[in-house]
């Protein structure tokens, strides 16, 4: 099979689909976009993702798009390791927490909203600041969703989709310098990013990485 991942190497719904691919041990080849240059909407790629965002999935040909569709599609196809759980009403929790980031927070501060928001005047300082009361909010209300569990991950002892979107999530927080200090998701942080799939799955380890 062969797998060919849009990506670029800052974007969070990206970094999502790395880490699922890296869990279920699958390669694949990066067609990486410049996300500052705005090379998502260059019409070759608008051709596959009629929406000019990453990241996209090119399985043997066929183009999967949006994130959360695609690692559930990898789920189906791969089971092991399961990143969702067994038990029906906790699979409904693990993507309630998951939706919590990936439609209530995410999409509120993605690079598309903050570009509107500057060409409707707004300055760079106003812009950053609807960011961070965007993310702080949504954090806030992710770790009461979890202030019961126990164990180093969202859910427990094993990664799920969860932690998949939440460290991400928490990456974005900390580049506009927006409240982290939930104790549960730093610490759910720190264990997520000495495994294995996220180190090889954050951004710095891409091959495309430009931190300047
Ligand atoms: N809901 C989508 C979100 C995708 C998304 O917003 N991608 C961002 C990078 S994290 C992007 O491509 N931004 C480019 C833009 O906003 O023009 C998913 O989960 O795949």
């Amino acid at each position: 099979m062969e797998l060919v991942l849009h990506t670029y190497w800052r974007s969070s719904a990206a970094w999502r689909v790395r880490t699922a691919l890296a869990l279920k041990g699958l390669g694949w080849e990066a067609a990486p976009h410049n996300l500052r240059t705005n090379e998502q909407t260059a019409p070759g790629y608008v051709a596959r993702n009629p929406q000019g965002l990453v990241p996209a999935l090119e399985v043997d040909g066929a183009v999967l798009t949006q994130s959360l569709a695609i690692i559930e599609y990898l789920e189906e196809r791969f089971p092991q390791p399961p990143l969702l759980p067994a038990e029906p009403l906790e699979r409904a929790r693990v993507r309630a927490f998951s939706l919590a980031v990936a439609c209530d927070i995410h999409p509120v501060q993605n690079l598309r909203v903050l570009r509107m928001l500057r060409a409707r005047g707004l300055d760079q300082a106003a812009v950053d600041g609807w960011a961070r009361e965007v993310i702080e909010g949504g954090l806030a209300a992710c770790s009461r969703l979890i202030a019961d569990r126990t164990g180093p991950f969202c859910f427990g002892e094993t990664l799920t989709l969860a932690d998949v979107v939440l460290i991400p999530q928490m990456a974005n927080a900390r580049r506009f310098g927006a409240r982290t200090d939930y104790p549960r998701l730093e610490a759910i942080e720190a264990a997520a990013l000495a495994h294995p799939a996220f180190i090889a799955s954050h951004p710095d380890a891409q091959g495309d990485a430009d931190p300047a």
